[in-house]
């Protein structure tokens, strides 16, 4: 039985690496929180969470005017699902939130997911460019 993790990274003194996710991509890749548990890796998560694809759904919504089968009906408990696979979490719902859990994450010197709700009716200015490149054929 392997007793030892294979890989050796510094875990103290170190300063946290930090990633900045949405959560349908958390949906895909978030099981390496396990890893990042395991080996006890001061990494965090901060899971923009808008329940859904909402970049796709708003680019449904640019280009046809409708949205089909890009959010989801029951949003992630990224949180929960964090805490399932060994990690700390903070779930956010207002910027004074948001500050108070990045802070305690950053000190954690442990794997940290931060579930911040945000509005998926907020869209990148940049979208909307794509879409009238898309409309013209670009
Ligand atoms: C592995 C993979 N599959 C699919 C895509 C296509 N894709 C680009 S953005 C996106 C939606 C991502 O949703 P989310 O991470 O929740 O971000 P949001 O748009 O909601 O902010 C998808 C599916 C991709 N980039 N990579
Ligand atoms: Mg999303």
């Amino acid at each position: 039985m392997l007793r030892r993790p294979l890989l050796r990274l510094p875990r103290t003194g170190c300063r946290p690496v930090v990633a900045v996710v949405g959560d349908a991509a958390f949906a895909m890749g978030g099981m390496e929180i396990h890893t990042a548990a395991e080996l006890g890796l001061a990494v965090v998560w901060i899971v923009l969470n808008n329940s859904g694809n909402a970049m796709v759904a708003n680019l449904q919504n640019l280009l046809f005017g409708r949205e089909s089968g890009a959010l989801y009906t029951h949003p992630l408990d990224a949180a929960a699902i964090a805490r399932g696979l060994g990690a700390r979490a903070a779930l956010v719902r207002t910027l004074g939130e948001f500050a108070s859990a990045l802070d305690d994450a950053l000190h954690s010197n442990a794997p940290f997911v931060i579930d911040a709700r945000v509005d998926g009716d907020e869209m990148p200015w940049s979208l909307r460019g794509r879409a009238e490149a898309l409309r013209s054929g670009g």
